[in-house]
This record gives C-alpha cells, structure tokens and sequence, in this order.
C-alpha cells in the first residue's frame, strides 16, 4: 500500500513525499469515560492511516484520496468544514492556522487500512496523521499532547462530534504490546503490557453504522453535563461525573430526571469497573477482565442505550461460549464493531459459525479483524 501510496503522490503533484502513519485504536474498556474525565485503556492497533505530503509554493491545499478516488482542492483562506472525508484534513490545516501556526499550501495524498466508519477511530487517525505531518513539513516543533489536542478539536469543529481525548491519544500515543491508563482529567498515563496468553483479540464488525450516531453521542453528552450541574448546586466543588458518586445521583438527580440518572449512573459505574480492570490486566487475570467487558456491554445496552440490535446480536451470541472471555460495543456506539477476547484456538471456529448466523439473523455481511497492539503515530520510510 506504501509503495502504491508514494507512487501516487509522485504521480500526481510530480514531488518526493514524505509519509507518516498513524495507527487505529481499540478501547479494551472505559467507554464513554473521556469526556467525563474519567480513565481509559485504549491501545493502537495494526490498523493505520498513510498520508502521503509536500509542500506547495501556493497557498492551496491539494488533497486526494485513494479509497474514494477523489480529489479536493481549497485555498488557506478559504477553510470551511465539508461533509467529505476531506474535513478531518481541512479542521486540522483550521486548527492550527487558528493557533497561530504558519503553514503554507500542501499536497496531500491518503490512504489507510482502518474500515471507515467501524468504530476503530479513522477519523482520529487521519487528524493524528495530518497534524503529524504538517508538523514536520512546516517545523513547527509542537509537541504530541498538543497535536492530540488540535486533533481533537478539528473533529469537535469539522466533523462537528463533540468527541473526548481517548481516540487522538491512543492515535497519537500508542505503544506496541501496551494498552494505555489514560486519566483524562490529569491526562497523566501509564502504558501497561498487555498479556493475553493463548487468547487473541478479534474484532466483529457489524457493518452498520446508524445515522443518530453523532447526534446521540452529543446528547449523552449533554445528559452527562446536566447531571454534573444538579449534582454541583449541592456540591459546588463536582466539576464531572468523576467527582460524583452513585448516592449523590441518588440524591439530586434521580428525583430530577431519571434518563439522565441512568445515563450518569453508567459512566459513574464504568470509571470504576475500569480501575478494577487495570487490577485484573495487572494479576494477569483476563477471565476477571472478560467478565468486566460483557457488564460494560449490558450498561452501554440498556443503561446508555449506544449500543443496537446487530451488535447486542453479536455479543449475545458468544456470550456463553466457554471460549470468550469477554465482548462488548467499542467506541461510540450505534455501529461499528464488538471487541472480543477469544481462546486462539477456537477463533476460526466462532468466526465461520458467527458470519453464518449474523447474516441469518441480520441479513448483514460480519467482517472480523484479529487486531495487535502497535505503535502510535510515526513517520514512515520507505
Ligand atoms: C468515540 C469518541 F470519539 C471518544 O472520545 C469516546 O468518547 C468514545 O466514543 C466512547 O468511549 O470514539
């Protein structure tokens, strides 16, 4: 892909490009946790975005991507949002103009294994590249908590997903072998080796992607917040769902507004499940971590409503399979894919048995991805 990558820039804007990589994530568990300032545990994956980029001696921007055979072309000054694959790009060149940053016109040319729209953070991976790049194609000697940050916020401007930290972070800081213990308050971390003798980590990817998924994600969001500040009348120092504890929802918001006490009360339950999980990656003990991601997926299902028919299929159809250790929705919701931890050697057999059934029960094509660790994002030489 690299080679046919490289050619393509060359080919296109006649220049010796430089590449970078960035890498997809998985989030073992913590969902929903980022934006409440709650932990994580993602890691990239061998899944990444390439970029392909040289400098222009205008000021345009010239992108082209090789999945969808399509070019753009826009001038510095005239950055808006679109709803192309194009705006990750164009909301990291805006976030960096906007921080005062001087950058010229560019060439850009992408390409990338992650499946976009699987819930393995594609969009993260391009912000994370692009910035990565235009870093370096302009010196602009910023460091990579930085970069997450711009990152993170062309998606909340471009993309218009009020997304937390953990899809840029893991992007931008992954580590091979590794999970990372992301505090999102402190955004301190610790990568934490990740052992999962005679198992693999498999990815089922449902193929479907609902339309409400932006707009839901910012909804619970704000239901997030909405408790946060019921809770704070009483307890002015509470700044987020991290502060709070499951009585004080008990107290002033139950009475208030139920939804908006289960919402809570998940992300509540979850910092927690997480702190205990870390325990058990720790001990070694990944029969006790299992049984943690199948609670996570019964309260992302029932309790914060993300999850839908295809993916509690897909969870509920290994759940007792002495082989599975544990499944759960990953990421946002709505879509995307189940992240599983399956004995090595019963992965092919629930794989074909699975495909099989979903596509009785759903009427759906199930792709499956066994995913490693990897490193964060790089520049790549040929
Ligand atoms: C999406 C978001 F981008 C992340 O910030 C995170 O909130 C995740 O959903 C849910 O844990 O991937």
């Amino acid at each position: 892909m690299l080679v046919a990558l490289d050619k393509k820039y060359k080919e296109l804007f006649n220049q010796v490009p430089m590449l970078v990589r960035s890498p997809g994530r998985i989030n073992i568990i913590g969902e929903h946790t980022d934006y409440n300032e709650g932990f994580v545990l993602p890691a990239a994956i061998d899944k990444a975005i390439y970029v392909a980029v040289g400098q222009r001696t205008d000021n345009e921007i010239h992108l082209y991507s090789v999945d969808f055979k399509e070019a753009y072309k826009v001038a510095i000054s005239d950055l808006q949002p679109t709803e192309t694959w194009a705006t990750y790009i164009l909301g990291v060149a805006d976030q960096l103009i906007k921080r005062g940053y001087k950058i010229g016109g560019f060439n850009l040319v992408i390409d990338g294994d992650v499946p976009l729209g699987a819930g393995l953070s594609s969009s993260a991976a391009v912000e994370c590249a692009t910035v990565f790049a235009l870093k370096e194609l302009f010196a602009l000697g910023i460091d990579r908590m930085e970069m997450v940050k711009i990152a993170q916020k062309a998606e909340h401007e471009y993309a218009g997903v009020m997304c937390g930290i953990m899809d840029q972070f893991a992007s931008m800081f992954g580590k091979k072998d590794h999970v990372i213990k992301l505090d999102c308050r402190s955004l301190e971390y610790e990568y934490m080796p990740l052992k999962l003798d005679g198992y693999k980590l498999v990815l089922f990817n449902s193929n479907v992607k609902h339309s409400l998924a932006s707009t839901e994600y910012n909804t619970r969001r704000q239901q997030c917040e909405q408790g946060v500040a019921w809770v704070k009348e009483h307890h002015p120092h509470v700044n987020s769902l991290r502060d709070v504890s499951i009585q004080m929802l008990q107290q002033y918001v139950l009475p208030k507004d139920e939804l908006v006490f289960t919402r809570c009360k998940f992300v509540v339950e979850e910092i927690q499940r997480l702190l205990t999980a870390c325990e058990d990656l720790q001990k070694g003990d990944i029969v006790s971590l299992g049984k943690k991601m199948f609670a996570t997926h019964e309260g992302l299902s029932k309790e914060y409503e993300v999850s839908c028919e295809e993916l509690d299929y897909l969870v509920n159809a290994v759940k007792h399979n002495p082989a599975v250790l544990g499944a759960r929705v990953m990421g946002g919701g709505f879509g995307g894919c189940t992240i599983n931890i399956i004995r090595e050697d019963a992965v092919e057999g629930i794989v074909e048995k699975l495909a099989i059934s979903y596509k009785a029960a759903m009427g759906l094509h199930l792709s499956s991805y066994s995913v490693q660790t990897d490193d964060g994002t790089s520049i790549v030489y040929l």
